[in-house]
């Protein structure tokens, strides 16, 4: 039996300041066709994949910071975007900054959205694990101020029936975190779709800048594997207002093998013929959670009371 899932990932190169969501929405446009022209089920895009990165910058204004988010999705400028995706049956996955004033303040959030073929929304996830600092280092040569601009998810790390599959979504630094797929492949996700923004240097880490590469495969194909999903991870590449962001998108499976991969850095799509059910060998087999997993020996004061030892510093 086989349950063919065609994964378009939908690399996007820089995204100018200056540049409209019009025009951002004219090129996720172009790549969505393209995923149409090759067979694709669903097209993926990376974080924040409507305006440049601007945590990578100090804003202290609320009016432009406000001009980074968007209020209502659809909206204006993305709807075309939904009824291009039900036009043709293709369900996408975008990630964008999320404005909600829903319990009477402001709330910003950084979000993705999962929408089926119909054009509908199937599930919206919040972004946990947000890197960086909230107090501006202007030593550094760009900034990381995700916790200045973002409050942390609330949603959790559900999945979704979707598409003859189960789906999970996390954004970028969440990849980093063996606790993103795990809480997913308990729930037996069979694909989590993801964006990022991964400068190629960390100002306050050097000695790391070259296997920023490495990393990035290093932690999807690790959680692909140890969860039994296929993890289709997808980049904001290239120079963005002066800062480099690695490329890489690409497509893995439940193997841990990487099935494609973007080989530059600008706006490129590529597909992955994605059999679902390959899931099921590694999920009934080596990663058998009900017959091998045994968190009640691991010892870990978490697992049993909810709290744990917490190394490291606070920002
Ligand atoms: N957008 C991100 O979350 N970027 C982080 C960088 C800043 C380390 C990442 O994990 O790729």
């Amino acid at each position: 039996m086989s349950r063919i899932l065609n994964v378009a990932i939908a690399q996007m190169g820089p995204i100018a300041r200056e540049e409209s969501r019009q025009a951002v929405v004219a090129r996720l446009l172009a790549m969505m066709r393209e995923a149409v022209a090759m067979r694709a089920d669903l097209v993926v895009y990376p974080e924040a994949a409507l305006t440049a990165f601007f945590p990578h910058w100090v804003v202290n204004d609320e009016a432009e910071l406000d001009s980074y988010f968007e209020t209502e999705m659809p909206g204006p400028a993305t709807r075309p975007l939904f009824e291009e995706a039900a036009r043709h049956g293709i369900g996408f996955h975008l990630g964008y900054a999320e404005l909600d004033t829903s319990h009477g303040r402001k709330q910003r959030f950084n979000t993705a959205i999962l929408v089926g073929k119909d054009g509908r929304i199937v599930g919206k996830y919040r972004k946990i694990h947000l890197p960086g600092y909230a107090t501006p280092r202007p030593e550094e040569k760009f900034q990381n101020l995700e916790k200045r601009y973002f409050e942390v998810g609330d949603l959790g790390f559900p999945v979704w029936e979707a598409m003859g599959g189960r789906m999970g979504m996390m954004i970028c630094n969440d990849r980093r975190w063996p606790e993103a797929y795990r809480v997913m492949g308990l729930q037996g996700v069979e694909l989590i779709v993801l964006g990022y923004n991964t400068p190629a240097a960390v100002p306050s880490m050097p000695e790391t800048d070259h296997l920023q590469n490495f990393h990035n495969r290093l932690v999807m194909q690790a959680g692909a594997y140890q969860n039994g999903t296929f993890v289709a991870g997808v980049a904001k590449a290239g120079i963005e207002e002066g800062v480099d962001q690695i490329g890489q998108s690409c497509v893995i499976a439940p193997s841990g093998e990487i099935v494609v991969q973007c080989s530059g850095l600008g706006d490129e799509v590529q597909v992955a013929r994605c059999d679902l059910d390959l899931c099921g060998s590694y999920k009934q087999h080596i990663f058998n959670f009900a017959a091998h997993r045994r968190p009640e020996h691991y010892g870990l004061i978490v697992e049993r009371t909810g709290v744990g030892p917490v190394l490291g510093t606070k920002p």
